[in-house]
């Protein structure tokens, strides 16, 4: 592994491929058998609009990544200048403390690599039924004692400025993730509600209530912990409602989040109304596929898989990211 240079001139994104061996690659078809989710684990993501409890990092390569992030949590302005997004602390409380950052695949070689990592792709590449590219990472980490929330929201309402919906969010924990320090929640059911509006995320953790009706707040009882131990992770359709509670407890919590995209996803910035937010994002354009240095094609199915690509269980594409009202204008 190279030491972390932190010099704005070696932007990690120049490398479409993984730059380093923490991550063993498949060679053929038949090494990716190992990673290939069941058929119950699929059957739950498409019934729950989650999946969680899969295995994606060894310790090693946890203490690696928490050992990057200690320095990516105290840049420099300049060095903060390859992150699309970067604030040391995104909570609305001034009580307590949320790290929130998106880009750092650009900046360090163990997160660059992590979106390589084969139990991820072959998961994603599954649970979205087509072969996909990185849209962003994200960190989000809530130190001991007086973390903050990560309110209730759905991903896709913050990501309309791409299109189709055909997205998926993998959340890895680099910290064993409790109910005591502040681990994510799921609602079961939510990837069907359609989509809802913006309502923030980092103020009040019930915001998006005001938007619901009787119908989703009953459902809003049976949410689900995603307690994880480090390494592992959980996977959520753009669509489903997730949000953290704080971190009251003696540990951190601190995890990794990969986000993708189908490899046909578009830009969709024209009329975007938070265009403002995205003003350290890679270009975008309308209409024009995503496809810059920027997104890398992260698993192309038929290359990879060859014969198993058919037989191994995945989601229909068109079955769970097909919403005629949100995709309008697909
Ligand atoms: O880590 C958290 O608490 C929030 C994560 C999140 O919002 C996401 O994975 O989309």
């Amino acid at each position: 592994m190279k030491d972390l240079n932190l010099k704005s001139s070696l932007d990690l994104a120049d490398h479409s491929n993984p730059i380093s061996s923490m991550f063993e690659q498949p060679k053929n078809a038949k090494d990716w058998e190992q990673y290939i989710l069941t058929e119950e684990q699929i059957s739950s993501f498409k019934k729950d609009g989650f999946v969680r409890g899969i295995k994606i990092l060894s310790e090693g390569q946890v203490d690696i990544l928490n050992k990057e992030l200690v320095k990516l949590q105290s840049l420099s302005e300049a060095e903060k200048e390859l992150f699309y997004h970067y604030e040391s602390n995104e909570s609305e409380d001034s009580a307590k403390v949320l790290f929130h950052a998106i880009g750092a695949w650009r900046v360090t070689p163990g997160f660059h690599d992590l979106i390589w990592s084969p139990a991820y792709r072959m998961a994603t590449y599954q649970l979205l039924g087509q072969s996909f590219r990185l849209f962003h990472d994200q960190l989000f980490c809530k130190p001991a004692k007086h973390g903050g929330v990560v309110a209730w929201h759905q991903d896709y309402s913050y990501w309309t400025f791409t299109r189709p919906m055909h997205h998926l969010t993998c959340w890895i924990g680099l910290d064993d993730a409790s109910k005591e320090n502040g681990c994510l929640y799921f609602i079961p059911g939510s990837h069907k509600w359609g989509l809802l509006p913006v309502t923030g995320l980092a103020g009040d953790m019930n915001a998006v209530k005001k938007v619901l009706n009787e119908e989703q707040l009953d459902i809003f009882e049976h949410k689900v912990a995603n307690e994880l131990p480090r390494g592992y992770a959980s996977f959520h359709h753009p669509l489903t409602m997730h949000g953290s509670y704080e971190n009251f407890s003696e540990q951190p919590r601190r995890a990794v989040v990969i986000n993708a995209m189908d490899h046909r996803t578009l830009g969709n910035t024209a009329g975007y109304d938070r265009l403002e937010a995205l003003k350290s994002f890679p270009a975008m354009p309308q209409d024009k596929l995503l496809d810059s240095r920027f997104f890398p094609l992260l698993f192309d199915g038929d290359k990879e898989l060859e014969a198993l690509g058919r037989d191994i269980p995945k989601v229909n594409d068109s079955e769970l990211y097909d919403d005629p009202a949100i995709c309008k204008n697909k």
